[in-house]
Parts: structure tokens; C-alpha cells; sequence
């Protein structure tokens, strides 16, 4: 745009077209910029125009009884948590607990999951952004989904034969983990990007000057979820994709200011996209090129870097217009796509010329002009992009080859634009991820739903917006809102064929620990310590009571019995903090301190028959001796 068509925000560098002024006022709100500001857009701070289409035509009811046809995985954001969510009915099927603690299930009160949460890291909470399915040959193969915690520098597995965390990793060197994903086509690591530039080691000693903190790029194995290596590189990461012939990882970039506040951060025009050569920085750590910090190998991926001068550097730097948002690969992957944040554009790499050109420039396949503030970018496989606009509030498609052809800064590959209901972050179509995606369906994920739902207090929902996009020419159409609880980043889908949950455990995961009927009763291990071993079938517990010391340590084992599904039962024991659930066939334990002498009634959380009220177990506290 030209210099005097621009109107400061009153950030350095940060202008907007005089057109596009009018509607900039929730997003120089949001970025705690301008004070104020909002009374330019009317006062409300809402975008220009938000009429909901009244055009019926797609329906997404799934009638009673009858099944969504795709599962959706949604990341909680800050809450810790994962949700599931039916496409296209939007409705909640449950929630898998990551990073947070969960007295529905049990989740963090239990041994194990303590353990888990415990050896993960020890936090009570954790913020994640980016869930990934793990893939073979490029598509889905419903084994493992991998999030990040971008509070705490860590990446989770959750089981999805259980749906269920299984594994936690607190990647050493790392703050925050912000971008997150796998390795396509085979998932060979889950690869993340470390957004906070710190000190390495991050120890104490220099900690003033910002010139010696950096960003670090980890690979993690997707199998022993440990760290494999780490890269550090100039400026904060971001977001991560990778190419789908397992070479090239591309993370967007902010800050190549290396500045610590936000005048300093976007000062310059230009940031650098960062091109993570996979197979070069494997070869760099097999011949020793790393520096050992925490145990784990850090190879220096910097601009200034000897293994960044030679043919094959082993992380290329891209200019990009500056603090760019997200990265996401095509479906056939030859290009990444670069959303620009403060730029009203979207930056196409060319990945298949990214390993002969010299210049950087040269990579940059288009640079269609989308509207104000895009952030991430989707595919229908149909040849069709489509990125969300958080300051314009829209969903903005248009033409991949198109914006290939047309001069840069162009609007012509524009196909359509959707008002959405506000201020979208994340956006994806149905599988979009895949080398095969199914279209039909887009959520955006807007961060402020405002007046679109009653009114709750001052913490609104945000609003999860499902979109009908069709099979190729179809225009969209705004189907549905979704209320969802702080806050959901992003989401992931996959076809119902390709998940497979178990109905009931599987005996053989517990050998140890699985009772029977017969094993119920109480072991006394120690002279303060008890196991006690119970049962849990409709609607009895293998004990109807047991009486411990006061004092004692007491380690419970419950296995429930039940072969049926969806028959589960709780055990709850008032005034110890104890709560948690056994499915049919799972064996859990908890470990405790009866602390107070008396009598304290277990009982079953989960409905689980007609008698389920009189489903007890008496735990009775003896005083200590004296
Ligand atoms: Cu754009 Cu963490 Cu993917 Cu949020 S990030 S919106
Ligand atoms: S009772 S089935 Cu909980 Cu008071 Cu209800
Ligand atoms: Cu068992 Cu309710």
C-alpha cells in the first residue's frame, strides 16, 4: 500500500489502508495497542458488517440416534483440556483432560494419572494450541494425537483407542511450545516451536542481556516421547508445518528485531519464515555438530551458524513481510502458506523449490492480497484455500493457482468472502491436514462471539462457527454457532472409520493390578500401610467395608468387573478428596493417608443402575492406639 494511504495505529510500523480503517478497531483492541481506539469503530468495537445469512439449504441435524459422520478434536486452550466434538452436529462427545486435573474421570487424582501429571512436569494446568493426528502414509491412522503446551514448554500424547493422555513430556531448554505438529507422511517426530527466546541454559546466569536468549525448534520421538534434538535459530518461533515428504519443516517467526517489548518486536518490515532442512540437521547431529545443554543434543541453526553456510544450510531464512501468523502446507504440498498477520496478504512458498534456490525470494510462488489481519489458512482439496481474517472478521476463499499467476498483492484470486461472528483465529475444512481433504465442512474459530449468545457475565463464550463449503464452486454458508468454553485455538478432524475406541479395557493392560471378586479384602503391607483390593460391579463394591488405623497409608485397588460398556462406576470418598471413575474391565488405584479417625461412606459417582444410590462401601477409621 502506499506511504500516505497508511494510517498509524500508533505502533511503530503498524499502518493500515484508509479504506480498511474503519474496521480496525477489535483487533488494535485486542492487541492492547491503541487506548481508545475503539470509539473509531462506533464504540462497540465491533467489524462492519455481521448480518447472518438467512439462506438455509446445508443442514447439519443428525437426527436422534443416528451418529456425526466425523469426529472433531478441539484443543482447550488454557483450560488444559481436549474436547471431542460430532461434525457436523456440533455436538460435545466428551473431554479428554491433558495438562489439567478432571474430577469427572478421576484424571490427576489417580496414581497413575498423578504420576503422569507429576513426571510430566509437576504444573496444575497447561495451554494447548494445536492438536495433531498422528499419520501414516499421509493420512490419518487413529493410533495417537499429540498437543502442545505452549505454557510450559511441553508436548502430550492421548491415546485414541482409550481417548485418554498417556504420555507428558516437559521438553528440557524450552519456556513456551507454541507451534506444534507431526512429521508427515509417517509421523517420524512431533516437532515444536519454542515461541520465548531465553537464556541456554536458562540457569541464572545471564539473564540480562536479550542479545543471548534464543528460540529453539525440538523434535520429539512420537513412540518414547523423548527428545530427540533441538535447533536454535534467530527471532521467536511460531507456528509449524511440515512439507509430506518428511524434508522440510517451515515455522513462521516474529521478532528477527530479537526486541523484548512490542515497539522493539515489530519495528522492522520484514521477519524471516524459517525452513527446517529434517534430514540435514539429523545429519549435523549423527557427525557431532551440537552442543550438549540438559542432556540434549542443540544444534545452532542461526543465521550466522557454519552449518548454515555451506550448500546445504540446515535451516534456510525466508523474508517475509513482517510478524507473520501461521504456516500450513497444501494438501498436495507444494506450497506452504504464510498468513501475514500485520500484512494484508498471504505468502506462498514453493516447497519443491525451496532445496536448489540460493534466493530467497525466488521460493515466494504468490502473495495474494486476502483482507485485514489474516491469521491460518485451510484447504477443500479442491483446489481452494481459505483464510481467516481476524480484524476484517470474514473468511476469506480463493484460487491457489490463481494467486500463483496473479501479480503479487493482488486481489483477483478472491473467490468469496463469509462475515464471521467475531474475529476468527484458527479455520479448517474437514481433513484439511491430509493429502486428502473431504471439504463439506469448515469451523472457524472465532475468538469473540460478543452478542451472538445471552449474555453470561463479562467471560463470553467464544463462538465455533460451522461452515457449509460444498464440493468444489459452492458458495459458503454460515450453518451454525457454537458456544465454547476458554478457549479453543484450533481443531482437528478425523472420519469416523479411522478412529477406533475400545468399548471396554483391555484386560491384558493391567495384569498386575486387575482384581477379581475373590481378591477383594484387606492386606496390611507394613505398620502403616494397607492395600486394600475391592471390586466394583452393579451395584456393589467386592467390600462393603474395611477398617483401616488412623494413620495409615492406604493404597485402593478397584477393578471394575463389568464387561458392558458404558458401565461405569465411581468411587468417591468423602473428606479424603477422592474421586474417580472405572470403566469396564480398567483396574485404577489411589494411594491416601486416613488421616481422621471415623467413618467415611464410598460411593459410586457415576449412575449406574436403579440401585446405584445404595451402591456403598463403609471405610472405618480405627484411633490410634494411645
Ligand atoms: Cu493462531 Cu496458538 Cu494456532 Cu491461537 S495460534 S489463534
Ligand atoms: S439424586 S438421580 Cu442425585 Cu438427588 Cu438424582
Ligand atoms: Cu456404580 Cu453407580
Amino acid at each position: 500500500t502506499a506511504e500516505d494511504d497508511d494510517i498509524s495505529l500508533g505502533l511503530p510500523g503498524l499502518s493500515l489502508g484508509r479504506r480498511d480503517f474503519m474496521k480496525a478497531g477489535v483487533a488494535a483492541g485486542a492487541m492492547g495497542s491503541v487506548a481508545g481506539c475503539s470509539a473509531l469503530t462506533g464504540g462497540d468495537g465491533s467489524a462492519s458488517s455481521q448480518s447472518t445469512p438467512s439462506g438455509s439449504g446445508a443442514s447439519h441435524t443428525v437426527e436422534p440416534g443416528e451418529h456425526d459422520e466425523y469426529y472433531g478434536f478441539w484443543s482447550g486452550g488454557h483450560s488444559g483440556e481436549l474436547r471431542v466434538i460430532g461434525i457436523p452436529s456440533m455436538r460435545e462427545l466428551t473431554r479428554i483432560p491433558v495438562f489439567n486435573t478432571d474430577c469427572a474421570t478421576g484424571y490427576g487424582y489417580t496414581d497413575d494419572t498423578k504420576e503422569l501429571l507429576e513426571e510430566g512436569g509437576g504444573y496444575s494446568w497447561g495451554d494447548n494450541h494445536h492438536p495433531n493426528l498422528s499419520e501414516t502414509d499421509g493420512d490419518y491412522d487413529g493410533e495417537y494425537l499429540y498437543v502442545n503446551d505452549k505454557a510450559n514448554g511441553r508436548i502430550a500424547r492421548v491415546n485414541l483407542t482409550y481417548f485418554e493422555t498417556d504420555a507428558i513430556t516437559d521438553v528440557p531448554n524450552m519456556q513456551a511450545i507454541h507451534g506444534c505438529t507431526v512429521l508427515s507422511p509417517d509421523t517420524k517426530y512431533v516437532l515444536g516451536n519454542g515461541e520465548f527466546r531465553a537464556p541456554l541454559p536458562n540457569d541464572g546466569t545471564d539473564v540480562k542481556n536479550p542479545d543471548n536468549y534464543t528460540s529453539l525448534f525440538v523434535a520429539v520421538d512420537p513412540e518414547s516421547m523423548e527428545t530427540q534434538w533441538q535447533v536454535k535459530v534467530d527471532g521467536n518461533l511460531d507456528i509449524v508445518d511440515t512439507g509430506k515428504e518428511g524434508r522440510w519443516a517451515i515455522s513462521s517467526a516474529y521478532n528477527s528485531e530479537e526486541a523484548t517489548d512490542i515497539q522493539g518486536m515489530t519495528k522492522d518490515d520484514r521477519d524471516n519464515v524459517k525452513a527446517f532442512d529434517i534430514p540435514a540437521i539429523e545429519q549435523a547431529v549423527e557427525n557431532g555438530n551440537y552442543e550438549e545443554v540438559n542432556g540434549i543434543p542443540v544444534v545452532d541453526g542461526t543465521q550466522g551458524s557454519s552449518l548454515n553456510q555451506g550448500d546445504r544450510p540446515i535451516v534456510k531464512y525466508i523474508p517475509t513481510p513482517k510478524s507473520p501468523h501461521c504456516v500450513e502446507v497444501g494438501p498436495n504440498g507444494d506450497y506452504a502458506f504464510i498468513a501475514g498477520k500485520l500484512s494484508p496478504t498471504v505468502t506462498m512458498l514453493d516447497l519443491n523449490a525451496l532445496a536448489d534456490s540460493s534466493d530467497p525470494e525466488e521460493v515466494v510462488a504468490g502473495r495474494p492480497r486476502v483482507g485485514l489481519g489474516p491469521l491460518h489458512t485451510t484447504f477443500d482439496g479442491n483446489g481452494h484455500a481459505y483464510t481467516s481474517l481476524f480484524i476484517d472478521s470474514q473468511a476469506v476463499k480463493w484460487d491457489i493457482e490463481a494467486a500463483v499467476e496473479a501479480e503479487e498483492g493482488s486481489e483477483d484470486p478472491i473467490i468469496e468472502k463469509q462475515d464471521v461472528h467475531y474475529n476468527p483465529g484458527h479455520i479448517q475444512a474437514l481433513e484439511a491436514m491430509t493429502t486428502d481433504p473431504d471439504g463439506e465442512w469448515l469451523i472457524s474459530l472465532n475468538k469473540l462471539s460478543k452478542d451472538r449468545f445471552l449474555p453470561v457475565g463479562p467471560i463470553m463464550p467464544d463462538n465455533d462457527q460451522l461452515i457449509h463449503i460444498g464440493q468444489g464452486e459452492k458458495e459458503m454458508e454460515l450453518v451454525a454457532d457454537h458456544p465454547a468454553y476458554p478457549e479453543p485455538h484450533d481443531c482437528v478432524f478425523a472420519h469416523k472409520d479411522k478412529i477406533d475406541a475400545k468399548k471396554v479395557y483391555d484386560k491384558s493392560d493391567y495384569d498386575e493390578t486387575y482384581i477379581t471378586e475373590e481378591d477383594s479384602g484387606v492386606e496390611r503391607t507394613g505398620e502403616n500401610s494397607v492395600h486394600v483390593k475391592m471390586t466394583t460391579k452393579r451395584s456393589e463394591y467386592g467390600l462393603p467395608d474395611f477398617t483401616v488405623q488412623e494413620g495409615d497409608e492406604v493404597k485402593l485397588t478397584t477393578t471394575n468387573i463389568e464387561g458392558v460398556q458404558d458401565i461405569i462406576h465411581g468411587v468417591a470418598i468423602p473428606e479424603h478428596d477422592i474421586n474417580y471413575a472405572v470403566a469396564p474391565q480398567d483396574t485404577r488405584e489411589v494411594t491416601f493417608t486416613a488421616d481422621d479417625p471415623g467413618v467415611y461412606w464410598i460411593y459410586c459417582t457415576f449412575f449406574c443402575s436403579a440401585l446405584h444410590l445404595e451402591m456403598r462401601s463403609r471405610m472405618i477409621v480405627e484411633p490410634a492406639e494411645g
